[in-house]
Order: structure tokens, then C-alpha cells, then sequence
């Protein structure tokens, strides 16, 4: 049996019942091949790909928290820290029901591979609780938020561990966050990306995931012959992906004409009005709805949908396994040429082997979402030298480290005999900085 054959048997078998966090593997794994079979004597005798899908450590611990009717509530916090190779531990924080340990392993082993491709020193980690903030009042948050943060605070700090925001965790989130280490700790540190302005955060990070899956898109497209100004496209999700890959989609010139929430799903066929997009969610935190109410021409679907819309490009910005065969098989038929993944796993692997057979243009989110934890490491730069940069700056160095990404990935598929193929192209770039860090510091 092949070594990489053998360590995803190995994966599924320590690891049962954890369906998100097989399939995160079997994609990265089945993709290394060309790469580890080069090398396969050397991995194996060290157990390189036993040691890089097994977290250095998982930690689970008890949230109890109480909310505004004297009732105690307990949820479950996690922080996953996956491995440290080429920096310290960097991952976001999700807030969701449906968070568990399938869903932070998967997210966190991602994270290695796109942490080593933004080309900064950051490791890859991450974490969050099944916590519901839909509906919580804000005092709500804060006591849930400190009650984690009185946890987690043991195993984080800038040099260590530094966390940051996903699914439910916004500014608001990582201001109580970082209010509760500060105070347990008393030190001043950038232990958190994602800060308020006011408080050590960076210009443009809030913007920076979006803009950024929009600017390696752009890339990509260029490459290909293709310009995306002019372009149709469809998105998904209504946070903070999606809000601001809509916002850099209007400034480079194409037409983003929908957007979803869990709830329902809208198509605007005058394109999304941002700022109203913005007030919606960001503002008021009301549901889809309230947008199309206020927007005469916008039609509002409940339930899933925003595949069936005929586009020249897709941007899945919402949540895992939200984009299916069926879905892919629409897109095709609809004449959709590319599909860059704002969330993480957003497209399930039959799906994305039907786009890429299909000669659908397709970048995975662990290249073309990048553009967050790379300003995330910029906040940390700006935080260790304690300084500002301008929004320009951070800016335009996120638009150079996704065209940079683009052409990693693009050049390493290439190398490995995938030409366009960009899933083994980010994967194998990824990896191969990894291996090479994990290698020259022997076994740990
Ligand atoms: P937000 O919480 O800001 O927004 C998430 C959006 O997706 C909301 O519109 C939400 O709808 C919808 N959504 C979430 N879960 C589900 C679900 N199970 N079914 C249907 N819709 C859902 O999160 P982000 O925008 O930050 O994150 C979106 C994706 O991008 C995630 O996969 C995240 O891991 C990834 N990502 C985020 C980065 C960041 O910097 N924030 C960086 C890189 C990747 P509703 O409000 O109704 O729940
Ligand atoms: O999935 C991700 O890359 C994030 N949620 C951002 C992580 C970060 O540390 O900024």
C-alpha cells in the first residue's frame, strides 16, 4: 500500500465519526501524492504525514456562562494546535451550533496549509465553541466571551498562540476576548488579530478575506484569459466574507447579484447594494429579509439556491459543504467558468472534481480565502514593531501576497504535472515549506 494510502486509513481509523475532518484530510493527502512520492522513503521513516495529521495538541474545555434570565448555560470551547513548524499557532475562533471536534480538526489542519501559503511565519491552529450568538443580547456575548477567554488564555499569547475571528466571532467578539486576557494576564499584547482601531487592530483586516478572494480571483482569471471586470457573480453567505468580497467585486468592475444567509437567499438583479448589505447585517444583525424589503427589485428566496443563478463566476463564502454535485452540474450548465472558495470547504470533493473535469477554473480556500490570516500576520507585525500602517499599505501588500499565492500554487501544480489543477498546486506549496521546517527540527 502506498504511504499516503496508509496514513489516510490510519487518520480514519484513530479518528472515527468525524466526517469534516476525513474529508479536509483525504483532499490534501490525495493530492501530495505526486510530491511525497518523490520523497516517499524519507517521509515514511520519519513519519512525516502521521505527525502532520495529528494536532500537536486538542484541547476541550467546559464553558459555563449565565444568561439574562439568571439561567446558567454550558457549551463546549475547543483550540485545536495543529502544528508550529514554520511560526506560532494562527487560527480563527468559530461561534456555531454545529461546532465540534470534526469541524475544528478540519478547520485547523486547512490552516497549516494556507498559513504556509501566504509565505509568513504562522502555524496553523484553531478553535470556537458551540455557542449560538444568533439572538444573544450583547451582555450575553461578553459573559460567554470572558468565560472562554478564562480557559483559553493558558494556552495563547502573541509568541504561542494567536487567535482571531471565523463563523460568529466579529469585532465585538474579540473585544471582550481581549478585554478578559488583559485582564488575567496584565500584559499588552497582540494576543488576538481582529482588534478594534483603537486597540492594536490593523486597517483592513476586516475587509481583508474578501478583498483578497477577490484580488486572487482576479488573478486567476487574468491568467486564464479572461478579465473579471465585465463578469456576473454569485455569492454566498452575508458575513464578513461575503460583504466585503461584494464590496471589491462593484471596484473591479463586475456585478455581484446575490447573497445568503442559514435562513434564505436573495437575487438582486441590479447587483447586491452593499451599503445596505452592510446595515443589515453589520448594523441591525437582522436577517435577509429585512433587505429585501427595503430593495423593491431584490427577490427573496427561503432555504438554499444561490447556485441556480446563471453566472460567469461562483464564490462560495459562506460555510462548509454548502456548494454539491448538483450545484457544480447547475454552475456547468449555466456556462460558469470559475469557482474560487471564499469559506473553507465550502465544496464537496465530488463537486470539485466535476468543475475541474468540467474546465471550470477552480482555486481551494486554503489558497484563495488567504488574504484574512495573511493581514492577520501584518496586525501581529505591526503589534511587535508598534506601529500603524496606513489602510494603503496593509492593502496593497494583501493584493501582492494573493498574486503571489496564485502564482505558488499555479507553478507548483505545474512542477507536479497538474497544470491548472490549483487544489494539488496549494496543497503541494503549502506542504512542501511545512515538511521542509518540520524535517530540519528533527523529531518533535
Ligand atoms: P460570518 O459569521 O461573518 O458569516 C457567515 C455567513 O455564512 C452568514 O451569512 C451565515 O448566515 C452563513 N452561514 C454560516 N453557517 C451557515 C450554515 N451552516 N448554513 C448556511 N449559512 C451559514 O462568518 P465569515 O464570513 O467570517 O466566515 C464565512 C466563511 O469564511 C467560513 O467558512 C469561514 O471559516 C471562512 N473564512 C473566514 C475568514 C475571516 O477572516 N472571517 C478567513 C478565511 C475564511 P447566518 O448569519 O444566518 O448564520
Ligand atoms: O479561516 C481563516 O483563515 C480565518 N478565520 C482567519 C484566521 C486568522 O487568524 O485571521
Amino acid at each position: 500500500m502506498s504511504y499516503v494510502d496508509e496514513v489516510l486509513e490510519r487518520v480514519i481509523r484513530q479518528n472515527p465519526a468525524q466526517p469534516e475532518f476525513h474529508q479536509a484530510v483525504k483532499e490534501v493527502l490525495e493530492s501530495l501524492r505526486p510530491a511525497i512520492e518523490r520523497n516517499e522513503e524519507a517521509y515514511r521513516r520519519e513519519a512525516l504525514l502521521e505527525r502532520l495529521t495529528t494536532p500537536d495538541r486538542m484541547i476541550q474545555f467546559r464553558v459555563s456562562w449565565v444568561d439574562d434570565q439568571g439561567q446558567v448555560q454550558v457549551n463546549n470551547g475547543y483550540r485545536v494546535q495543529y502544528n508550529n513548524a514554520i511560526g506560532p499557532y494562527k487560527g480563527g475562533l468559530r461561534l456555531h451550533p454545529s461546532v465540534n471536534q470534526s469541524v475544528i480538526k478540519f478547520l485547523g489542519f486547512e490552516q497549516i496549509f494556507k498559513n504556509s501559503l501566504t509565505g509568513l511565519p504562522i502555524g496553523g491552529a484553531k478553535g470556537g465553541a458551540d455557542f449560538d450568538p444568533k439572538g444573544k443580547s450583547d451582555r450575553e456575548i461578553m459573559a460567554f466571551c470572558q468565560s472562554f477567554m478564562t480557559e483559553l488564555y493558558k494556552y495563547v499569547g502573541a509568541d504561542i498562540d494567536v487567535p482571531a475571528g471565523d463563523i460568529g466571532v466579529g469585532g465585538r467578539e474579540i473585544g471582550y476576548l481581549y478585554g478578559q486576557y488583559k485582564r488575567i494576564r496584565g500584559t499588552y499584547e497582540g494576543v488576538l488579530t481582529g482588534k478594534g482601531l483603537s486597540f492594536g487592530g490593523s486597517l483592513a483586516r476586516t475587509e481583508a478575506t474578501g478583498y483578497g478572494l477577490l484580488y486572487l480571483t482576479e488573478e486567476m482569471l487574468k491568467c486564464n484569459g479572461h478579465a473579471l471586470a465585465g463578469k456576473t457573480l454569485v455569492v454566498s453567505g452575508a458575513g464578513n466574507v461575503a460583504i466585503y468580497a461584494i464590496e471589491k467585486a462593484w471596484q473591479l468592475g463586475a456585478k455581484p447579484v446575490t447573497c445568503s444567509d442559514s435562513t434564505g437567499w436573495v437575487y438582486d438583479p441590479e447587483g447586491i447594494d452593499v451599503a445596505l448589505l452592510k446595515q443589515v447585517k453589520e448594523v441591525r444583525r437582522e436577517r435577509l429579509t429585512a433587505y429585501a424589503q427595503a430593495r423593491p427589485g431584490a427577490q427573496y428566496h427561503p432555504g438554499k439556491g444561490v447556485w441556480s443563478v446563471p453566472c460567469d463566476v461562483a464564490l462560495p463564502c459562506a460555510t462548509q459543504n454548502e456548494l454539491f454535485l448538483e450545484d457544480a452540474q447547475q454552475l456547468v450548465a449555466n456556462g460558469c467558468i470559475a469557482v474560487a472558495e471564499g469559506a473553507n470547504m465550502p465544496t464537496t470533493l465530488d463537486a470539485t472534481e466535476y468543475l475541474q473535469t468540467h474546465g471550470v477554473l477552480f482555486c481551494p480556500g486554503k489558497a484563495s480565502n488567504a488574504g484574512g490570516v495573511a493581514t492577520s500576520a501584518l496586525e501581529m507585525s505591526q503589534n511587535s514593531q508598534r506601529l500603524r500602517w496606513s489602510f494603503e499599505e496593509v492593502d496593497s501588500r494583501l493584493q501582492q501576497i494573493m498574486v503571489n499565492i496564485f502564482h505558488n500554487v499555479d507553478s507548483a501544480a505545474r512542477e507536479y504535472g497538474a497544470e491548472g489543477n490549483y487544489v494539488v498546486g496549494a496543497n503541494i506549496a503549502g506542504f512542501l515549506k511545512v515538511a521542509a521546517a518540520m524535517t530540519a527540527q528533527g523529531i518533535v
